[in-house]
């Protein structure tokens, strides 16, 4: 039996997180981490991906290992099909939910151009106008022009007229595109490769596995080149393309003698109205009269990263700490959104005097207080949430206020064009570090936490290990927030790195760790990589890059990971995908893919090995390309 500190020690690297897990334990608290244990053992068909429940002649399992057992469902499918099947099911989810959220932007900037959203403009127009010349829209008209037109073109991209996403043919490298339409997985739109994606895996429709992973990598492309990337360039024409920035991270940024506002969930339209309204003088009193010093607005996940990305706005913590954060006892209000917010997270709050405001229609949560988003009065509704905050100030019980005490520096906001400028306008500085071996390639760190996996452990020393061999690491989502809490992302952590990349980003004053937003963000890598690639004539898959998903959980890093890999970068998983239960599944993903695609999957759970083995494959692509 372990005692309490051997249970938190097990449970994370983060110290910020460990005296609330600890006040979790003592107030019985339930949280992921006990729910996981309770579910211990899971199933190993599951786990394996080798049980089907997509029709009522199931539910089906695979016994891989019995000789005796079955070895096809009631349908006739087997153990390869029944893999490909659920894995196309989990990426779809994953690019439905990326797409639908940049549809939901789009829709904003549709309605700001028509004047019909209140508290919204266009902030980026340098943006806008670059984009309008990709979509071929005439730039002399207005700002509110072209962003209308532009809106209109962009719900295109998830139709079925125009059988082509347009950043996927603009942005990546010619030899990305010509091997995409040979292999027959070049983009046409969102909508229609997700939505095929759905009819594929219907009983009866795709049965060959491989052409169903085929089918795997279109779609993912048409997340990462298409909804993803939709969702960051118009955030960014709404609320301004990230510059870099500064601000702390952890539990405690939570502010003892404040109104603390928690912003979760991935989509930032709500949460800058939220932002804007915290501004106002009238909003500023209100909370100083019911004995506050004023409003602290703090985010978590992606939403989190999203306004500490533009607005500088602290980060409470990532995946793991959402619980945790109410268990500090001083959260006046979590405003969710949507994705990776648990669905008992309102009952967690019902221990303590914090309100969740859940805001959309598509995303209710029992016990939550619903107050509906609509971009047509978005800043009424932020005051309202502010002031809801404002009146719960005073049902805090103090007794069980426990915050812990460092907040940690951190530095955020490196969007492409940021690094550009830190280079001095191009990538070309960035490419003749890299020629040179000063820096030896780019790894591009990115997901989720998993309670399997111990707390941001696996995220911080894998990256450690990287730029002590100068590798540049660009992170978004739970691992840029991990790699902040573990003081990674401040430029004097240039010291923990090998002595070219320390050379250049002391020079630059940047941090060896770029942090570059949020899940969708991911779009934001992948355009880095094409412009490097375009810049030296080659294959994004010939450039000594990588990718890693460390802690992934969720569906949505089963895509990244696919159009990371689609677009020729090797990606390493820290937990496996649910492929055991068939050896051709595993072998064409982690071996096959790369005869041809020239990347694949790699799944090792240890972070030293890990980065060993990105190394490796970097020194050999260097070696390729003769550098
Ligand atoms: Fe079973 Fe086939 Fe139905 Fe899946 S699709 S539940 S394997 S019968
Ligand atoms: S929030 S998808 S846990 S990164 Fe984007 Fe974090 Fe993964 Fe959600």
């Amino acid at each position: 039996m372990l005692d309490k500190k051997e249970i938190v020690n097990k449970r994370t690297i983060d110290e910020s997180a460990k005296p609330i897990i600890e006040k979790a334990i003592d107030e019985n608290l339930e949280t992921v981490w006990d729910r996981l244990e309770a579910q211990q053992p899971q199933c190993g068909y599951g786990q394996l991906g080798m049980c089907c429940n997509r029709c009522a002649m199931g539910p089906c399992r695979i016994d891989p290992f019995e000789e005796t057992g079955p070895k096809r469902g009631v349908c006739g499918a087997d153990a390869n099909l029944i893999s490909a099947r659920n894995l196309l099911d989990d990426l779809l989810v994953g690019a439905a939910a990326h797409s639908d959220h940049g549809r939901e932007v789009i829709e904003v900037l549709l309605k700001t151009a028509r004047r019909q959203a209140q508290g919204y403009e266009i902030t980026d127009t340098e943006k806008l106008r670059s984009l309008a010349q990709e979509f071929e829209i005439d730039t002399s008209k207005s700002d509110n022009e072209i962003a209308e037109e532009l809106a209109l073109k962009l719900f295109e991209e998830f139709g079925t007229i125009k059988n082509s996403i347009t950043f996927a043919a603009k942005r990546a490298p010619e030899k990305n595109i010509e091997l995409w339409k040979k292999l027959n997985i070049f983009p046409r739109s969102v909508d229609r490769e997700i939505v095929e994606a759905a009819h594929r895996i219907h009983m009866g429709v795709d049965s060959s596995y491989d052409n169903i992973l085929i089918h795997a990598l279109r779609t993912s492309l048409s997340d990462g080149w298409g909804g993803s990337m939709m969702a960051t360039e118009i955030s960014d024409v709404l609320f301004g393309t990230p510059t870099p920035c500064s601000s702390y991270v952890n539990l405690a940024c939570i502010k003892e003698d404040c109104v603390n506002i928690l912003l979760h969930g991935h989509n930032p339209i709500l949460s800058e109205m939220l932002v804007k309204a915290s501004e106002e003088d009238d909003i500023k009193e209100m909370a100083v009269k019911v004995g506050s010093q004023g409003i602290n607005l703090l985010g978590m996940c992606c939403t989190g990263n999203e306004v500490l990305m533009r607005r500088g706005i602290p980060i409470a913590g990532n995946m793991l700490l959402q619980e945790l954060a109410i268990a500090t006892g001083a959260i006046e209000l979590m405003l969710i959104d949507y994705q990776c917010i648990f669905p008992s997270i309102a009952k967690t709050a019902k221990c303590y005097h914090t309100i969740v405001v859940s805001t959309s229609e598509k995303a209710r949560f029992p016990d939550a207080k619903h107050i509906e988003f609509h971009p047509d009065h978005a800043l009424d509704i932020a005051r309202d949430i502010i002031k809801l905050a404002i009146n719960n100030f005073s049902n805090r019980n103090p007794n069980r206020i426990k915050i812990p005490k460092e907040p940690i520096k951190m530095m955020a906001g490196f969007s492409v064009e940021a690094i550009k400028t830190a280079l001095g306008g191009s990538v070309t500085p960035l490419l003749e570090a890299i020629k040179s071996g000063k820096i030896k390639g780019v790894v591009g760190i990115v997901g989720c936490n998993n309670p399997k996996i111990k707390h941001d452990f696996a995220h911080v020393n894998l990256t450690k290990e990287l730029i002590k061999n100068n590798i540049l690491v660009a992170e978004t989502g739970c691992a840029a927030i991990a790699c902040g809490k573990a003081g990674l992302l401040v430029p004097e952590a240039a010291e923990l790195a090998g002595d070219g990349l320390k050379e250049i980003a002391k020079a630059l004053g940047i941090p060896p760790v770029l942090h570059m937003g949020s899940c969708v963000d991911c779009s934001r890598i992948l355009v880095l990589a094409g412009l490097l690639a375009k810049e030296l004539g080659v294959s994004i898959s010939d450039l000594p890059i990588g990718g890693a998903a460390p802690e992934w959980y969720s569906q949505k890093a089963v895509s990244i990971g696919s159009y990371f890999v689609a677009s020729g970068v090797t990606t390493v998983l820290g937990l496996p995908l649910k492929i055991y239960g068939s050896s051709d599944v595993l072998n064409l993903l982690t071996k096959d893919l790369e005869k041809i695609i020239d990347a694949k999957f790699i799944i090792e759970p240890d972070p030293f090995i890990a980065a060993d083995m990105l190394i490796k494959h970097i020194e050999a692509k260097r070696r390729k390309l003769g550098i």
